[in-house]
């Protein structure tokens, strides 16, 4: 890689080989070369909307069919790429370092499909394929949920809904075409509440099993992340990938973790971190995660 000197790569990999405990930070950046945008810089707007707004118990009380279009079109995307070789890289090192343990921001499936052991692979923000009841009374929940779209009026438009004049005189061969209802110029179909995914078990709206702003991260996972941080025999390296690292909890492992004697590489495209978090004795890798990690745990 250009701009990465191979002494760095060499000191990274003496390192990594005399390390046993190591923990990963995953971000959206991990998946960017796999086609699905990121939450903050240019793809982080969805229609007018900024991502991260989206993502709130407000914006989904508010508008439940506007936050389900989003995440229904989230699920789809997800649903047709494919992980990449960083996915795969990392899966293949979880196979091999009992003691690496992936903290991933993302909710996209990718590092799942990629065969990560699940033990391995805590999901810090849940999962776009988990779908729970909205009633704080009901904890019915649904794992591995792949039905696209989840309900048919989520389904995406296509060119015949939209544009039944010129369809008229369309050949019949020719088959509908799907629309992107990211692109504002596409018109938002509107969704009635009675049409979104309801609860089986009391009636109420579904929503995506993803952790909002305000929310709390799952109970188990950091019980887990807790354990391994606070383990007495301390962590050798944190992999820092594709994230700005501007949400906590999940940013703020990366100071507990060189606070328990890890060293930090950083793997990104920007110098993104937020000022004065890396230091002198961090590895920042800039390129694509996709080309750097498998090169890093190689
Ligand atoms: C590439 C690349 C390539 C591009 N290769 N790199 C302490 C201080 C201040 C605030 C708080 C705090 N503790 C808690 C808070 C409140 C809040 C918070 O952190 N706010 C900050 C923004 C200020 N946190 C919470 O609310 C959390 N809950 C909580 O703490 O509960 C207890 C509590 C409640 C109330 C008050 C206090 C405590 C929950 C956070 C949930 C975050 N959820 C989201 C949405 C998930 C669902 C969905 O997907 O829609 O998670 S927000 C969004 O951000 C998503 C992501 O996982 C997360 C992180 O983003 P990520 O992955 O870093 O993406 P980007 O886009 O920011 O960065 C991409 C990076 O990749 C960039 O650096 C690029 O350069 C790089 N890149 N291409 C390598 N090819
Ligand atoms: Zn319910």
């Amino acid at each position: 890689y250009p701009h990465i000197p191979p002494s760095a790569i060499e000191s990274f990999h003496a390192h990594l080989a005399s390390s046993t405990r190591v923990l990963a930070l995953l971000g959206a950046g991990l998946s960017a070369s796999s086609g699905l945008p990121t939450f903050r810089g240019a793809g982080g707007l969805w229609r007018t909307h900024e991502a991260t707004d989206l993502a709130t118990p407000q914006a989904f009380s508010a508008d439940p069919g506007l936050v389900w279009q989003f995440y229904s079109y989230r699920r789809h995307m997800a649903l047709n790429v494919k992980p990449n070789m960083a996915h795969y890289a990392l899966a293949e090192f979880a196979k091999k370092m009992p003691g690496f343990q992936t903290l991933s921001q993302n909710v996209d499936g990718l590092s799942p499909r990629a065969g990560h052991p699940a033990e391995q692979l805590k999901l810090l923000h849940g999962s776009l394929f988990d779908v729970k009841c909205h009633n704080f009374f009901c904890n019915y929940v649904e794992t591995a949920n792949y039905t696209d779209p989840i309900v048919p009026a989520l389904a995406l438009p296509t060119d015949e809904d939209v544009d039944l004049t010129t369809n008229a005189a369309r050949e019949a061969s020719r088959e509908a075409r799907e629309l992107d209802i990211a692109d504002i110029s596409v018109a938002l179909p509107d969704v009635p509440e009675t049409a979104l995914p309801h609860c089986p078990s009391c009636g109420g709206l579904l929503r995506p099993g993803v952790v909002w702003f305000g929310e709390s991260l799952p109970a188990g996972v950091l019980e887990t992340v807790d354990a391994f941080l606070e383990d007495p025999l301390g962590v050798d390296l944190i992999l820092v990938i594709g994230t700005s690292a501007r949400v906590f909890p999940a940013a703020g492992y990366i100071e507990i973790a060189r606070s328990r004697g890890a060293r930090v590489a950083v793997i990104n495209t920007e110098m993104d971190l937020p000022p004065g978090q890396l230091t002198k004795d961090d590895w920042f890798f800039q390129g694509d995660a996709a080309v750097i990690v498998p090169e890093l745990l190689r």
